[in-house]
């Protein structure tokens, strides 16, 4: 019998993060007896009174009313998860063992201080719309005040984490577009990793991970789903979530605010264009996290790092079936059944133009 990665378990390497996760292609053959159906289409108002992100509306907690803007509006969360003036000197152990010469010993209580501010972005003054439904001049906006985000915090904080997270699955509370920015000034578990690999790589290569990566994705083009002159967009080789998506410039850039104009446009179509293929799946507006990693904001060199964007979206088989990350793997080792090659045929064979709008020309014609 020969290994065939279609059919046969096997464990793949996710170089960014220094992990193996299990790929179990056998198991999507089962048979699957839940519901397929559609999620009920949400009709939305341009505008909604009770929302708390539309402009003119009041926010809840506080006096703050929103300005009637027209572009994307950002402001500081009301409940900031991370503050900017929490003390700093002496972080007092919560816990530990107090020694005999007064001292606390505390390798077992570690704690350490945090500084920083968390923001909302809202992408558009438009309740109805997601990124794929906004024109592309509308993304270049968003992209825009991502980057300019980015480079204000990050003159103060050295991880700036700008973010979506979309739909209620995900626990998002508002389906107006919109997402959020946290600043702080410690470098978060998950990015750790990612500094650390990216690094060695370029000790022992003398090259970019991620540049060589996209380059043979491109070559290979067996998980590419859309590419354009600056940017690709592929189901990563060890790709977790079913769907998950990498996206990565083609050419060695650090951070956002190092984008060209042309390559913010560049990347306002891939997004339509990706993001309209993820709707187009389910037929649903679908649901995830996504967010964007460039290097720290500090003063170190960080030619090691590739800007890039992470999607972790939680469906499965529709619009309703979601992907569970429990069992073994909460226990020992993430796990999927569907192969990320399968995966990005799937997404590469859909139409590019979005299900509300095809639906509505349908419509019209009867
Ligand atoms: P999520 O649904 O993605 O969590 O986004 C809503 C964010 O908006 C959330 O972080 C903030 C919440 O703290 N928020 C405000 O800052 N002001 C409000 O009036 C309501 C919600
Ligand atoms: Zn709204």
């Amino acid at each position: 019998m020969t290994f065939n990665p279609d059919l046969h378990p096997h464990r793949r390497f996710n170089p960014l993060l220094g992990e193996w996760i299990l790929v179990s292609p056998h198991r999507a053959l089962r048979p699957w007896q839940g519901a397929v159906e559609k999620s009920a289409q949400d009709q939305r108002p341009a505008y909604d009174p009770a929302c708390y992100l539309c402009p003119g509306n009041q926010r809840v907690g506080n006096d703050a009313v929103n300005p009637r803007y027209t572009g994307p509006f950002v402001f500081t969360n009301d409940f900031q998860a991370i503050l900017p003036g929490t003390p700093l000197a002496d972080p007092s152990p919560i816990g530990g063992e107090r020694m005999p010469e007064g001292r606390v010993r505390d390798d077992l209580f570690r704690c350490a201080p945090v500084q920083g501010t968390c923001r909302v972005i809202c992408f558009s003054p438009r309740h109805d719309l997601t990124m794929p439904e906004m024109p592309v001049e509308d993304i270049v906006q968003v992209i825009n005040v991502w980057a300019d985000q980015t480079a204000e915090l990050g003159a103060k904080y050295r991880w700036v984490q700008v973010f979506e997270n979309k739909g209620a699955i995900m626990g998002c509370s508002n389906p107006h577009p919109h997402g959020q920015i946290w600043a702080g000034d410690f470098l978060p578990r998950l990015v750790e990793p990612e500094d650390l690999h990216q690094r060695s790589y370029a000790q022992e290569h003398d090259r970019v991970l991620l540049l060589d990566y996209v380059r043979q994705e491109l070559e290979q083009r067996a998980r590419v789903i859309d590419q354009n002159e600056h940017w690709a967009m592929v189901v990563p080789y060890w790709a977790t979530w079913p769907f998950e998506l990498l996206l990565v410039p083609r050419r060695h850039v650090l951070r956002l605010p190092d984008l060209t104009a042309a390559e913010r446009r560049a990347l306002a179509d891939l997004l339509k264009l990706s993001l309209t293929r993820y709707d187009n799946l389910f037929e649903t507006s679908f649901p995830y996290s996504m967010g964007w990693h460039g290097a720290p904001l500090d003063d170190a060199n960080n030619d090691h790092w590739q800007l890039h964007a992470h999607f972790y979206p939680p469906l499965l088989r529709s619009a309703t079936v979601k992907k569970f990350m429990v069992g073994y793997e909460m226990l020992a080792e993430p796990q999927r059944d569907l192969t990320p090659e399968q995966a990005a045929r799937k997404l590469a064979e859909l139409p590019t133009v979005h299900y509300k709008l095809a639906n509505a020309g349908e419509s019209d014609e009867l």
